[in-house]
């Protein structure tokens, strides 16, 4: 068959194959209770796509070819597996496309969905379209807004004044997780801490829980330790420290070393902290208040750089030290920050590294109360507490003990994790489902809409351009905006900000489970029986947002009964990024993008997912090179070729028959590669899988230039191991093969582990103990045989020198002892 004519040939099959599975429903997900649901279940999840402007990445068919392999894998072997696709539509990304392309984004998100869709669905993905959603259907955002309501009733959302990360040249606030180095993650523009009234999620209080649940789930180490970091527990405690002139104040400090108590020689209050200015002696009012000013222009990170020099003012201030009622100096450091434990440090300048350079720089006495290599308090005794030579850990326990009976102390943990900015002021969100109340008695009251009012759908607008003032566009939509308070009647104003990009998808793998439920978000029956996610596959830059967001929600929505289970991904395997030729990350600024389209169009689907399988360990970075992909090009018309080519001078050679007809060399090599696809598939090893099958199919080559036999059987079994890989030319050499329905649920081979085992082994014999020969030695012979085999090999006649031996021990598989 010529190359050309291969080409035409995949064009046809690939989509005859793809509408066909359509029709028939090949890959629909059994919902509990129906025919098909009593088989055991297995949800396999992509990460879903928002749908940019620019269409499918190549590095999309990576994660997504895995899964499918799975999937199908899955199905193949009996399982009732859910595989769901859909669009993450909402956010900043999808608004950004907008706006540079000055086209609504309602109009260009149907429109890159629409591609999207056409792009997946030509790669043959094997998911149930049926349960398709999109974030930005009311009919999806409905259930989005009634979750919100849920966190809300339950305490866990609410408005507060806080410093916000503001990006002006995006027009809006970002979460901590989309600031990098002080930038937007998207864009790389500055990012400022301004104060704002915002919706928060009360994540915080569900931080110990996130931490420890980490040890039930098959995830990445480095992702789960990102999130340990993220959360940043800490064990320590909270000291009280009066102030002298204003005896009625304590500043709380927390820290995580209370053993070094002794060493404290100055007080540090971040620039924010709201007793500043009240505490500060009237000489140092100025110097203090422009001090305060000056780092309102540094940002988090340029504050607490271990490199920059570090700053402060003194307040003129004394506090009380708890143990001792020495005077220790309060200062205005900026290294500390307000929202990290109570905003106030205990400086101990001989165990702490800035404290150290601070003191230095201000001239604060430096006293060491620890012996490092010992472990033990030194410099530590005073009157009231005799502390010297207790370990830490008991110096710990003394301390605490002591202020806790003075209360001006206790044991405190506290956690980096901040509480989840959830609004963003911005046109391309879901509407937040509250109203505020402008008038009458109730004048500021919040309420929320009951759920016959949601979706509260977002207005249609023609101006969604960020405002600049950090009001959302939806400030501007009179009519959507000016309402009445249900309760009142008095007049009242919706929410103007929307919710955040990753408030969907925060919830989206539930809806995935009950997607056309129109009475609730999902039914408990559907969660009990596809919960939780077996296997979710996708990109590790979302360790802190989304994969911690949606863990977050599973256990509000646990604890409000909605689920059975409080973790959402059993496994988690991140993709590596495909990069350019050149080795370097595919971008468009580069020129080395590769279209996923031109690829399908010239080599086929099954082409492409084999390709992308084969570059290397799914984990892996890897770089793309086209002209690669002819190897597995060659490899499926390798395998066509066998089942088609010359047929009628290899009938006699291809014929329907069973697998005993065969040669032991052909269906070792089979159930070896049975053995193997199988395993690699299950420990998502496809490249090796692909190396096996190859084997295989080489095999099955020389077997007919020799004119030796190779059974229908034997076709049929590496049709099926082909399937989950290369599912178009699979199902055509099914049904070619005699089969009238398609092989997407099976069945999949099962190995015959006795074909496998090797048939020859190596002998050793020894002569009077001593090794004096080993040979190759068939399986099947009888311990007579490899008797007299032995015996007659001239390497050990040279020792017999005719003898009859005295003994002869057989080791089975192993050793013949011949004693003389
Ligand atoms: C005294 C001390 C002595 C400290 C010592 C450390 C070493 P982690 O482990 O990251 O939680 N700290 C507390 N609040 C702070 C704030 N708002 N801004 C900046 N620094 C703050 O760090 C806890 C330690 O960081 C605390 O323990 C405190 O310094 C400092 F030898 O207290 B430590």
């Amino acid at each position: 068959m010529s190359e050309f004519s291969f080409k035409n040939f995949v064009k046809n099959i690939e989509p005859k194959w793809q509408d066909h599975w359509d029709k028939k429903e090949c890959f629909k997900a059994f919902q509990p209770g129906q025919p098909g649901s009593e088989k055991p279940k297995y949800y396999c999840l992509d990460m879903f796509p928002y749908p940019s402007g620019d269409g499918l990445h190549i590095g999309h068919p990576l994660g997504y070819t895995a899964t499918d392999i799975v999937s199908r894998f899955k199905r193949m072997n009996g399982f009732n597996v859910l595989h769901p696709m859909g669009w993450d539509a909402f956010g900043l990304p999808a608004e950004q496309h907008a706006i540079k392309k000055g086209v609504h984004p309602a109009i260009t998100t149907k429109k890159n969905i629409e591609t999207f869709k056409r792009q997946l669905k030509s790669l043959g993905f094997s998911y149930d379209w049926s349960r398709e959603i999109s974030t930005i259907e009311p009919s999806y955002y409905k259930w989005t807004q009634f979750l919100f309501k849920k966190l809300y009733e339950k305490g866990l959302a609410y408005q507060a004044e806080v410093a916000v990360n503001w990006c002006a040249a995006l027009g809006t606030v970002l979460a901590n997780d989309e600031v990098i180095d002080g930038k937007s993650e998207r864009g790389g523009h500055p990012v400022v801490r301004v104060p704002m009234k915002q919706w928060i999620l009360k994540i915080t209080a569900y931080a110990e829980r996130l931490l420890a649940d980490l040890d039930k789930v098959d995830w990445p180490e480095s992702t789960k330790e990102h999130q340990r970091n993220w959360i940043g527990k800490s064990v320590g405690a909270r000291v009280s420290y009066k102030v002298k002139s204003h005896p009625d104040k304590f500043i709380e400090v927390f820290t995580t070393r209370v053993d070094t108590l002794m060493g404290v020689s100055f007080i540090a209050l971040a620039p924010e902290h709201p007793w500043v200015s009240e505490i500060t002696s009237a000489q140092n009012k100025n110097s203090v208040l422009s001090y305060v000013k000056e780092s309102q222009s540094k940002n988090e990170l340029q504050r607490t750089d271990l490199n920059k020099d570090k700053s402060g003012v003194f307040t003129g201030a004394y506090a009380v030290h708890p143990v001792t009622q020495k005077e220790i100096p309060i200062w205005v450091a900026d290294y500390v920050l307000m929202n990290y434990g109570t905003g106030a440090v205990m400086g101990v300048p001989a165990h702490d590294e800035r404290d150290h350079e601070f003191a230095e720089k201000m001239s604060l006495p430096i006293l060491q109360v620890i012996d490092e290599e010992k472990g033990v308090l030194i410099n530590s005794n005073s009157d009231s507490l005799k502390l010297d030579n207790l370990s830490i850990s008991k110096g710990v326990e003394t301390i605490v003990g002591f202020l806790e009976s003075h209360k001006l102390g206790q044991k405190h943990t506290t956690y980096k994790l901040r509480d989840w900015l959830f609004a963003r002021q911005r046109y391309w969100g879901e509407p937040i489902p509250v109203l505020h109340v402008v008038d009458g008695p109730q004048k500021g009251a919040v309420r929320l809409l009951s759920d016959d009012e949601l979706p509260l759908e977002l207005p249609a607008v023609e101006k969604y351009e960020p405002t600049g003032t950090g009001e959302s566009p939806l400030a501007g939509v009179k009519n959507w905006l000016e309402t009445k308070d249900p309760i009142t009647g008095f007049a009242a104003r919706r929410e103007t900000n929307t919710m955040p990009g990753s408030a969907a998808s925060s919830w989206y793998f539930l809806r995935y489970m009950d997607s056309t439920n129109n009475n609730e978000p999902w039914s408990k029956e559907s969660e009990k029986y596809w919960g939780p996610v077996d296997l979710y596959v996708g990109g590790s830059e979302h360790a802190v947002g989304h994969l911690l967001y949606s863990r977050f929600w599973q256990k509000v929505f646990f604890d409000l009964g909605l689920v059975s289970r409080d973790e959402p991904f059993q496994k988690l395997v991140h993709q590596g990024m495909i990069l350019g030729e050149d080795g370097e990350k595919m971008s468009k600024s580069r020129g080395n993008v590769i279209n996923p389209d031109a690829i399908v169009s010239e080599y086929g689907a099954d082409s492409l997912r084999l390709y992308e399988m084969f570059l290397g360990p799914l984990e892996k970075a890897k770089p793309w090179q086209t002209k690669n992909i002819e190897g597995v090009y060659r490899f499926i018309q390798k395998f066509w070729r066998i089942l088609t080519q010359d047929s009628e001078a290899l009938a006699p050679y291809v014929k329907k028959s069973s697998e005993s007809d065969c040669s032991p060399e052909l269906l070792k090599v089979l159930h070896k590669t049975i053995d193997q696809v199988t395993a690699d598939i299950e420990g998502l090893r496809f490249n090796t899988a692909i190396s096996a099958m190859m084997i295989l199919v080489n095999e099955l080559q020389t077997h007919l230039n020799e004119k030796q036999f190779v059974p229908h059987d034997v076709l049929e079994k590496t049709a099926l191991l082909l399937a989950p890989f290369a599912p178009h030319v699979s199902e055509e050499a099914w049904s070619l093969l005699g089969h009238s329905e398609s092989l997407s649920r099976g069945p999949w081979p099962v190995a015959d582990k006795s074909k496998i085992q090797e048939d020859s082994f190596n002998l050793a014999i020894q002569v009077n103990g001593k090794l004096r020969a080993s040979v190759p030695c068939s399986k099947n012979l009888s311990e007579a045989e490899v008797k007299k085999m032995a015996l007659e090999l001239e390497a050990i006649q040279k020792w017999t020198e005719g003898k009859e031996p005295k003994k002869v021990i057989y080791v089975k598989g192993k050793l013949l002892s011949i004693v003389l």
